[in-house]
Protein backbone atom coordinates (compact mmCIF):
# COMPACT_ATOMS: atom_id res chain seq x y z
CA UNK A 1 0.00 0.00 0.00
CA UNK A 2 2.91 2.46 -0.69
CA UNK A 3 2.19 5.84 -1.94
CA UNK A 4 3.00 7.51 -5.20
CA UNK A 5 4.19 10.80 -5.95
CA UNK A 6 2.08 12.93 -8.54
CA UNK A 7 2.71 15.93 -10.54
CA UNK A 8 0.45 18.33 -12.87
CA UNK A 9 3.60 19.97 -14.52
CA UNK A 10 3.47 23.45 -15.37
CA UNK A 11 1.62 23.00 -19.08
CA UNK A 12 -1.58 21.43 -16.81
CA UNK A 13 -1.63 24.04 -14.60
CA UNK A 14 -1.79 26.14 -17.34
CA UNK A 15 -4.01 25.00 -19.54
CA UNK A 16 -6.63 24.22 -16.55
CA UNK A 17 -6.73 20.63 -16.31
CA UNK A 18 -6.11 19.70 -12.93
CA UNK A 19 -9.86 19.52 -12.13
CA UNK A 20 -9.66 16.36 -14.87
CA UNK A 21 -6.94 15.07 -13.67
CA UNK A 22 -7.98 14.43 -10.22
CA UNK A 23 -11.51 13.30 -11.36
CA UNK A 24 -9.32 10.56 -13.22
CA UNK A 25 -7.60 9.74 -10.24
CA UNK A 26 -10.85 9.44 -8.16
CA UNK A 27 -12.76 7.23 -10.65
CA UNK A 28 -9.88 4.97 -10.68
CA UNK A 29 -10.47 4.24 -7.29
CA UNK A 30 -6.64 5.69 -6.31
CA UNK A 31 -6.88 7.53 -2.64
CA UNK A 32 -5.32 10.94 -2.44
CA UNK A 33 -4.01 11.75 0.65
CA UNK A 34 -2.11 15.07 0.29
CA UNK A 35 -1.93 18.06 -2.23
CA UNK A 36 -0.35 21.40 -2.64
CA UNK A 37 0.24 23.86 -5.32
CA UNK A 38 3.97 25.44 -5.76
CA UNK A 39 6.49 26.84 -7.54
CA UNK A 40 10.17 25.32 -7.83
CA UNK A 41 13.27 27.18 -7.85
CA UNK A 42 15.79 26.11 -10.08
CA UNK A 43 17.48 24.15 -7.55
CA UNK A 44 14.84 22.47 -6.60
CA UNK A 45 13.76 21.02 -10.22
CA UNK A 46 17.75 19.91 -11.08
CA UNK A 47 17.68 18.46 -7.67
CA UNK A 48 14.29 16.59 -8.23
CA UNK A 49 15.33 15.47 -11.68
CA UNK A 50 19.28 14.61 -10.60
CA UNK A 51 19.11 11.19 -12.34
CA UNK A 52 18.56 13.10 -15.81
CA UNK A 53 21.41 15.30 -15.46
CA UNK A 54 23.86 15.62 -18.73
CA UNK A 55 20.84 14.04 -20.80
CA UNK A 56 20.22 16.75 -23.93
CA UNK A 57 16.79 17.69 -22.31
CA UNK A 58 18.10 18.41 -18.61
CA UNK A 59 17.96 22.18 -19.11
CA UNK A 60 15.04 22.57 -21.27
CA UNK A 61 13.32 20.04 -18.53
CA UNK A 62 14.24 22.44 -15.89
CA UNK A 63 12.79 25.36 -17.54
CA UNK A 64 9.81 24.28 -18.39
CA UNK A 65 9.53 22.54 -14.57
CA UNK A 66 10.05 25.95 -13.14
CA UNK A 67 8.08 27.96 -15.77
CA UNK A 68 5.13 28.10 -13.48
CA UNK A 69 3.16 26.44 -10.66
CA UNK A 70 2.84 22.59 -10.27
CA UNK A 71 0.40 21.07 -8.27
CA UNK A 72 1.79 17.82 -6.01
CA UNK A 73 -0.20 15.43 -5.13
CA UNK A 74 0.36 12.40 -2.22
CA UNK A 75 -1.19 9.09 -3.99
CA UNK A 76 -2.41 6.32 -2.41
CA UNK A 77 -4.28 3.09 -2.74
CA UNK A 78 -3.41 -1.10 -3.51
CA UNK A 79 -0.74 -0.84 -6.33
CA UNK A 80 -0.56 3.07 -6.41
CA UNK A 81 3.26 3.58 -8.24
CA UNK A 82 1.59 1.25 -11.21
CA UNK A 83 -1.73 1.93 -11.37
CA UNK A 84 -0.82 5.85 -11.51
CA UNK A 85 1.98 5.37 -13.81
CA UNK A 86 -0.77 3.44 -15.95
CA UNK A 87 -3.35 6.94 -15.78
CA UNK A 88 -0.54 8.93 -17.19
CA UNK A 89 0.35 6.38 -19.96
CA UNK A 90 3.93 6.45 -21.37
CA UNK A 91 6.33 9.38 -21.46
CA UNK A 92 5.97 10.09 -25.14
CA UNK A 93 2.38 10.94 -25.65
CA UNK A 94 2.48 9.97 -29.26
CA UNK A 95 2.81 6.19 -28.11
CA UNK A 96 0.69 6.53 -24.77
CA UNK A 97 -2.17 4.14 -24.90
CA UNK A 98 -5.58 5.84 -25.34
CA UNK A 99 -7.77 7.10 -22.51
CA UNK A 100 -4.44 7.84 -20.98
CA UNK A 101 -4.06 11.48 -19.44
CA UNK A 102 -1.03 12.03 -21.77
CA UNK A 103 -2.50 10.59 -24.60
CA UNK A 104 -5.53 13.19 -24.05
CA UNK A 105 -3.38 16.50 -23.30
CA UNK A 106 -0.12 16.13 -23.79
CA UNK A 107 1.71 18.43 -26.76
CA UNK A 108 5.21 16.92 -27.00
CA UNK A 109 6.92 14.93 -24.88
CA UNK A 110 8.76 17.04 -22.63
CA UNK A 111 5.39 18.75 -22.25
CA UNK A 112 3.74 15.73 -21.07
CA UNK A 113 1.68 16.83 -18.10
CA UNK A 114 2.17 14.96 -15.60
CA UNK A 115 4.69 13.29 -13.23
CA UNK A 116 4.90 9.99 -11.61
CA UNK A 117 7.23 8.36 -9.40
CA UNK A 118 8.71 4.67 -11.10
CA UNK A 119 9.47 2.80 -8.31
CA UNK A 120 9.20 1.80 -4.43
CA UNK A 121 12.18 3.96 -3.72
CA UNK A 122 11.78 6.86 -5.78
CA UNK A 123 8.33 7.17 -4.32
CA UNK A 124 9.22 7.50 -0.78
CA UNK A 125 12.28 10.11 -1.83
CA UNK A 126 9.81 11.91 -3.62
CA UNK A 127 7.22 12.14 -1.52
CA UNK A 128 9.36 12.93 1.20
CA UNK A 129 10.85 15.88 -1.27
CA UNK A 130 7.54 17.98 -1.08
CA UNK A 131 5.95 16.38 1.88
CA UNK A 132 6.07 16.65 6.02
CA UNK A 133 4.62 13.20 7.23
CA UNK A 134 2.06 15.73 9.28
CA UNK A 135 0.93 16.67 5.56
CA UNK A 136 0.21 13.37 4.22
CA UNK A 137 -3.34 11.59 5.12
CA UNK A 138 -2.50 8.25 7.44
CA UNK A 139 -3.70 5.39 5.75
CA UNK A 140 -6.62 3.41 6.71
P1 LIG B 1 8.65 9.79 -17.01
O1 LIG B 1 8.18 11.18 -16.61
O2 LIG B 1 7.64 9.09 -17.88
O3 LIG B 1 9.10 8.96 -15.84
P2 LIG B 1 11.48 10.17 -17.62
O4 LIG B 1 12.24 9.36 -18.59
O5 LIG B 1 11.73 9.93 -16.17
O6 LIG B 1 9.92 9.98 -17.97
O7 LIG B 1 11.75 11.69 -17.97
C1 LIG B 1 11.39 12.72 -17.07
C2 LIG B 1 10.75 13.84 -17.85
O8 LIG B 1 11.73 14.42 -18.72
C3 LIG B 1 9.63 13.41 -18.79
O9 LIG B 1 8.38 13.26 -18.15
C4 LIG B 1 9.62 14.55 -19.79
O10 LIG B 1 8.98 15.71 -19.27
C5 LIG B 1 11.11 14.83 -19.94
N1 LIG B 1 11.72 14.04 -21.03
C6 LIG B 1 12.03 12.71 -21.02
N2 LIG B 1 12.58 12.32 -22.19
C7 LIG B 1 12.63 13.44 -22.96
C8 LIG B 1 13.09 13.69 -24.30
O11 LIG B 1 13.57 12.81 -25.01
N3 LIG B 1 12.96 14.99 -24.75
C9 LIG B 1 12.43 15.99 -23.99
N4 LIG B 1 11.99 15.79 -22.74
C10 LIG B 1 12.08 14.53 -22.22
MG1 LIG C 1 10.67 9.26 -14.50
Amino acid sequence: MANTLGIVKPDGVRRKLVGKIITKIENSGLILRGMKVVRLSKEDAKEFYAIHEGKPFFNSLVEFMTSGPIVVMVIGGHGSIERWRELMGATDPAKAKYNTIRREYATSVEKNIVHGSDSETTARAEVSFFFNEDEILPKG
